[in-house]
């Protein structure tokens, strides 16, 4: 198992040089947006990322490898069917050489066997509403509680249980910091979620509670910054988690049903809404790991 992780050169040099590196999920770019749509929003990411001054580190599984820092066309391959990569799947993935894209806890084991601490995404996984049976909740909350890293998102996806989420990040020692905010963004709207456990004024005050936090062995911090536009699309998620519910629709494929959904029936708005969050997210992300490599 000689070279069971590819890390990119630029990525090697910051890694090594202690710059400020920020990994990147290949679950959006798969399963997020409807074909090819997620490569934009995935090469828009890193382009963000390097606008704050961080070096990005798209994270997936191609070639038998963990690929940390995809470049070219590698993007390309991450197609509708390739794996959807939790924590556990990824090295099975790679000795099956199948094509995987990692979720936020898939990218947190990569990212982690390297060194890299900081991550953006849209949103976190966790606790799917109605608690059904069998019981859903994402991978992304387990990562958390085992793995040190800073998360910058727009809270938790609203398609959850928000409430019962935010329970579970106490429970699991998960900070979770408002971005200039006292609640949870939930998603697609800035305002209506839960309150934050603490509020942050810039990326300088995250780096610092990150590394005060880490001293303290403790693992993921998450950062929720609200969406520049919002939208209130909750009648629309119920209508369409219920409808998920009726088509027997379970597991991982939930989110990506509810996304898609969601996309065609908001005539696109919380598609282009779910991309710009992203994009905003990662330069937040690339902010706080330069504020961090400085302290
Ligand atoms: N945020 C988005 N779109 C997504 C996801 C997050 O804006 O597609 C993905 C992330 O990869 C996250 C995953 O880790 O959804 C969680 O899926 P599940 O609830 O099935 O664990
Ligand atoms: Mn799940």
């Amino acid at each position: 198992m000689e070279h069971l992780i590819r890390v990119a050169d630029d990525v090697q040099a910051a890694l090594q040089e202690q710059r400020a590196v920020v990994a990147l999920e290949t679950t959006l770019v798969a399963h997020g947006f409807p074909a090819p749509s997620g490569i934009e929003v995935g090469l828009a990411s890193e382009a963000a990322v390097r606008a704050a001054g961080a070096v990005p580190a798209t994270i997936g599984v191609l070639d038998g490898r963990i690929v940390i820092g995809l470049g070219g066309d590698e993007l390309e391959r991450f197609t509708p069917d390739s794996r959807k990569l939790g924590p556990r799947d990824v090295a099975v993935c790679a000795v099956q050489r199948a094509v995987g894209a990692t979720t936020v806890g898939g990218t947190m084991a990569a990212a982690a066997a390297v060194g890299i601490r900081f991550m953006g995404t849209g949103g976190l996984g966790g606790v799917h509403r109605g608690f059904p049976t069998p019981p859903d909740v994402s991978a992304d909350l387990g990562a958390c509680a085992r793995i040190p890293a800073v998360i910058a998102s727009s809270g938790v996806k609203s398609l959850l249980d928000v409430p019962a989420t935010m329970e579970l990040l106490e429970t699991l020692g998960i900070p979770v910091l408002g971005y200039r905010v006292d609640t949870l963004p939930l998603f697609y709207a800035a305002e209506g979620g839960p309150p934050v456990s603490a509020r942050v004024e810039d990326a300088a005050e995250v780096a610092r509670i990150a590394d005060a936090h880490w001293r303290l062995g403790g693992n993921a911090i998450l950062v929720g910054r609200p969406p520049d536009e919002s939208l209130d699309v909750t009648a629309l998620i119920e209508e369409i988690v219920a409808e998920a519910h009726e088509r027997d629709i379970v597991g991982q494929a939930v989110t990506p049903f509810v996304l898609s959904a969601l996309h065609e029936r908001s005539g696109g708005e919380t598609r282009r809404v779910n991309a710009d969050l992203i994009v905003a997210n990662a330069r937040l992300a690339g902010e706080i790991a330069v504020a961090f490599s400085r302290l």
